[in-house]
C-alpha cells in the first residue's frame, strides 16, 4: 500500500503537461523579481518536475509549447478532471483563452468531457478536490457564474461542492491545498476560514506563504524548495516529501500544482 493513502486520496496514473515556450516571460505576472525569468533554468526545473511525476508512477503526456500562449504550460487552469468527467474551463484571463481547446482534444481521448460556458469563467487553479468534495474559489479568474456551472456539473456525478472567496493570492490553490490525512495546508489568511471546517490544518508562517502550493500526488508531497519551516510541519504527516526548485515558475505567479493535470 502506498504510504499515506487515505479515504480522501485519489491515485493518479497520468498527467498532462506542456513544454514552456521560449516566450514564457511574456506571460501574466504580478511578481516583481530582480532577476528576469530564465528560460534554460525553467526548462531544467520543468524537466525535474516531470521526472518526479514519472518516478511516482504517472505516465506524462507532454504537449508542445503554444507560441501564442506564453502561460500555456500552466495546464492545470484549463481543465478540472474527475474520475467520471473532464470539465474544460473557460479561463478567466482573456490572454489565456484558447489554451483549453488543445487540452480538450487530449482529454477527450481518455474521458467524457463537459465545458464551462461564457459568461462563466473558471481557472483550474481555483478548484481543490478533497475526496468527493470540491472547494471552488471565486477569484479574479473564476467568477460566480463559472463556479456555479462547475458545481452543477459536479452535482450530476455525486460530488458536493462549496464556493470560497479567494481574498488573497491568485488562485485558491495558491493558499490552500489538501496534503492527505484529512489535513489542509493553508496560509494564515485561510487558517480560520469558516468554509474549511472539519479538516485538520497546517498553517504556514507568512514568510513561507508560497509553500502553500504543495502538491499531493500518489502519497507523496511535492513542495517548493526552500521552505524549511513548512517542511518541518509537513513531516508530521509522515509522507515522503520531495522538494523541487520552482524559482522561475514563481516569477510568473505559478507553482507545482499548475504545471500538470493529474488524472
Ligand atoms: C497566470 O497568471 O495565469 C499565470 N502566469 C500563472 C498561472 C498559475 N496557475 C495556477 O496557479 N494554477
Amino acid at each position: 500500500m502506498i504510504p499515506g493513502r487515505g479515504k480522501n486520496q485519489i491515485m493518479f496514473t497520468r498527467a498532462i503537461a506542456r513544454k514552456p515556450g521560449k516566450n514564457f516571460a511574456q506571460g501574466l505576472t504580478t511578481t516583481l523579481s530582480e532577476d528576469p525569468p530564465d528560460y534554460d533554468t525553467l526548462v531544467k526545473q520543468h524537466k525535474a518536475y516531470l521526472n518526479v511525476l514519472e518516478s511516482i508512477g504517472l505516465e506524462v503526456i507532454l504537449l508542445d509549447a503554444l507560441p501564442d500562449h506564453p502561460d500555456a504550460y500552466f495546464v492545470e487552469d484549463t481543465a478540472v478532471v474527475t474520475a467520471e468527467v473532464a470539465v474544460i474551463t473557460n479561463p478567466g484571463a482573456k490572454a489565456r483563452r484558447g489554451e483549453e481547446q488543445t487540452i480538450a482534444q487530449v482529454l477527450a481521448r481518455y474521458c467524457k468531457t463537459d465545458n464551462i460556458r461564457a459568461p462563466g469563467t473558471v481557472d483550474g487553479g481555483d478548484v481543490l478536490q478533497v475526496g468527493k468534495h470540491f472547494f471552488i474559489g471565486v477569484s479574479e479568474r473564476t467568477n460566480p457564474e463559472g463556479a456555479n456551472q462547475l458545481g452543477r456539473i459536479l452535482d450530476g456525478y455525486g460530488y458536493t461542492w462549496t464556493t470560497i472567496a479567494v481574498s488573497a493570492g491568485l488562485h485558491l490553490k495558491s493558499s490552500v491545498n489538501y496534503v492527505g490525512k484529512n489535513t489542509l495546508l493553508v496560509t494564515e489568511d485561510f487558517a480560520n476560514h469558516e468554509k474549511l471546517g472539519g479538516y485538520k490544518k497546517i498553517v504556514i508562517d507568512s514568510h513561507e506563504a508560497y509553500a502553500a502550493n504543495t502538491l499531493l500526488v500518489n502519497g507523496r508531497l511535492l513542495m517548493p524548495a526552500g521552505h524549511p519551516g513548512t517542511r518541518k510541519k509537513l513531516e508530521t504527516l509522515q509522507l515522503e516529501i520531495i522538494e523541487l526548485d520552482t524559482s522561475e515558475v514563481r516569477k510568473m505567479d505559478g507553482g507545482l500544482t499548475c504545471m500538470s493535470i493529474r488524472f
